[in-house]
């Protein structure tokens, strides 16, 4: 089988074509990945972390071609990703002190001399298997912190971005990572079952079906695993907020990049008096943004499950306030769209469609937004607008998503901060920031005593 991958925007434009290289290839990646995680180990802190700088320059000094690329094979609009190759540089650079980063404690012996150490060392192959939709950021969160710790990397992108994993991969050996360091394995289903096979950590980022595979079969196997799965995630608006801006963070939320990001908003949740105004702002904010906001959606068949989602909630019911239709052009483009009155049980109320598509949901007060929002499984991320303080902090303490966002769109995330959801939508250790050396790492205890003690 090929895999192929092809511009959203212009799908008679193939970007790559590669053969799968089937389950083989993948195992003996890792074994060659694992034979070369001693070097990468005993290379010491200073060396990782000065490759991992390096890698951080190239994709600087490449950043132009790797937004077009970005551009091109997944149909990011160019702002964002511009944006998320600035990211990727400063996720490497972040990641670059980390090598040098205590790595461990130090504790006194119950009684006698001697020194008791923790101390946190890599478990080996980290096996990666990564989505389309961040094509360089997702791979690079993952892969810099399993590398500065001292892992070797084997990642599986998504088929869709292949051509921008292997540039990355190229980039990372042109900054002189040692040989089977970093290896890209292009490939499907049985390639990323292959991986999770034989791997000695594994980080997936994508669907909840697939994920749910993926820590089931680690699980088994007796090696770490964290999933980042699907969100369904809310907007809160209170009547005090400014309304305005409200209407165009969120507006950005749902149509930024398509809607393409777990991030990001897919139900609105007006509160009282808030709920004629924002209805009738984001409405316009909605009806105005255009391709360089939104862009396409990835294939045929998110299209076309979009579409078919929207026409049966208005089947069942729902009113379209605003989009709903497919522009007459090529690609695979959807009109930013809101709904009101989708009947609760309807899946575009219920589940992740990744597309610019939300709902709007109006409620009498705060108590019964929180509800509402928590009311899911998905429970990645929630935004809300208020200019009230004592608001902003219950909903922080009420809300059960991993990240809530006071006035900003639920979409955007600090890579220096952890990532990750609750209840189903994230499983195991959290992504980003100083929990990913923990997942990347695994603890030891060293007694260092006095020759001749018993
Ligand atoms: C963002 O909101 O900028 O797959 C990042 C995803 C998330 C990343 C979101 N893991 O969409």
């Amino acid at each position: 089988m090929t895999i192929t991958s092809s511009n959203p925007a212009d799908p008679a434009d193939v970007v790559l074509a590669v053969e799968e290289p089937g389950a083989e290839a993948v195992r003996s990646a890792v074994l060659r990945a694992r034979a070369a995680q001693r070097g990468w180990v005993a290379a010491g802190a200073g060396a990782r972390s000065a490759a991992l700088g390096r890698i951080a320059d190239a994709i600087d000094a490449h950043a132009g071609e790797l937004a077009a690329l970005i551009v091109r094979e997944v149909g990011k609009p160019l702002a964002e990703a511009r944006g998320e190759v600035a990211r990727t540089s400063a996720i490497w650079r972040y990641y670059a002190q980390a090598p040098y980063a205590a790595a461990g404690e130090v504790h006194e012996t119950a009684g006698g001399p001697g020194l008791l150490l923790t101390r946190r060392r890599p478990h080996g192959v980290a096996g990666l298997i990564a989505p389309w939709n961040f094509p360089l950021a997702i791979p690079s969160w993952k892969a810099a912190p399993a590398l500065a710790t001292g892992n070797t990397v084997v990642l599986k992108p998504a088929p869709e971005a292949t051509a921008c994993a292997l540039r990355l991969a190229e980039l990372a050996s042109s900054a002189g990572l040692p040989e089977d360091v970093f290896t890209v394995v292009p490939g499907g289903a049985e390639e990323g079952s292959a991986l999770v096979g034989t791997a000695d950590v594994v980080s997936f980022t994508g669907s909840t079906g697939v994920g749910r595979a993926v820590v089931r079969a680690a699980t088994e196997r007796g090696v770490p695993v964290q999933a980042e799965l699907g969100g369904l995630n809310a907007a809160l608006v209170l009547p005090d907020a400014d309304i305005a801006l409200a209407a165009e963070h969120i507006a950005a939320a749902v149509a930024g990049y398509a809607g393409q990001k777990c991030t990001a908003t897919s139900r609105v949740i007006a509160v009282g008096a808030a709920h004629g105004p924002l209805r009738e702002a984001l409405v316009k904010a909605l009806a105005s943004v255009d391709d360089a906001v939104c862009g396409p959606v990835i294939g045929a068949a998110a299209r076309d499950r979009l579409v078919d989602a929207v026409g049966s909630a208005v089947e069942a019911g729902a009113t379209l306030l605003v989009g709903g239709g497919v522009p007459e052009r090529a690609g695979w483009y959807v009109e930013p769209t809101l709904l009101a009155d989708v009947p609760a049980e309807h899946p575009l109320a219920r589940e992740e469609f990744f597309g610019p598509v939300a709902v709007l949901h109006a409620v009498a007060d705060l108590d019964a937004a929180i509800e509402l929002a928590n009311d899911t499984p998905h429970s990645l991320a929630t935004s809300v607008h208020t200019r009230s303080l004592d608001v902003a902090l219950a909903a922080a303490d009420r809300l059960d998503a991993g990240m809530i966002r006071v006035n900003a769109p639920s979409s955007g995330v600090d890579f220096h901060l952890p990532f990750g959801g609750t209840k189903g939508a994230s499983h195991g250790e959290r992504e980003q920031g100083r929990a990913a050396l923990d997942f990347y790492t695994v603890g030891r205890t060293v007694s260092v005593l006095p020759g001749g003690s018993l």
